[in-house]
């Protein structure tokens, strides 16, 4: 079986993290998805609307995912690719470059990233809408 992961917050879950899902799990057999704790998200600066639980839930649904575990820091990606026989890490193409470390470990894969949606535009159009 031909394991892929792939690593994110997928707050506000929208097409474009779709879209990367679906095309990750083309890669291999089975898709692994790290999603980033809450206190991870603090340490990239980033705020999620939803926290881990419903940002799980959420991932849950999504046919293309078979596995969830969480993403705590930055540091977890060589240890996840050997604990879990991971053939192939793929992420969307604004991370280009930043994962080729684990090239001796897996394939890197950089996937196009989806133009024109993101969770913070969402997060801006719910805000004046509500
Ligand atoms: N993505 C995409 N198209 C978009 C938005 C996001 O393809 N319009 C992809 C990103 O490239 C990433 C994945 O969806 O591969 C998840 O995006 P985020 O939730 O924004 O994750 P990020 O904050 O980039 O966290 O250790 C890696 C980090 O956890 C990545």
């Amino acid at each position: 079986m031909k394991k892929v992961i792939t690593y994110g917050t997928f707050d506000t879950l929208h097409y474009g993290h779709i879209l990367l899902l679906k095309r990750a799990r083309t890669l291999g057999d089975h898709l692994t998805v790290a999603l980033s704790s809450d206190s991870f998200n603090t340490l990239k600066k980033k705020t999620s609307h939803f926290d881990f639980e419903a940002r799980k839930a959420l991932l849950e649904t999504i046919t293309y995912v078979d596995e969830i575990i969480p993403e705590h820091n930055w540091d977890q990606k060589r240890s996840d690719v050997v604990d879990h026989n991971i053939d192939v890490f793929t992420m969307g193409d604004d991370w280009a470059g930043e994962f080729d470390f684990l090239s001796d470990l897996c394939d890197v894969v950089y996937m196009p990233r989806t133009p024109s949606i993101s969770s913070t535009k969402i997060k801006k159009i719910t805000s004046k809408s509500s």
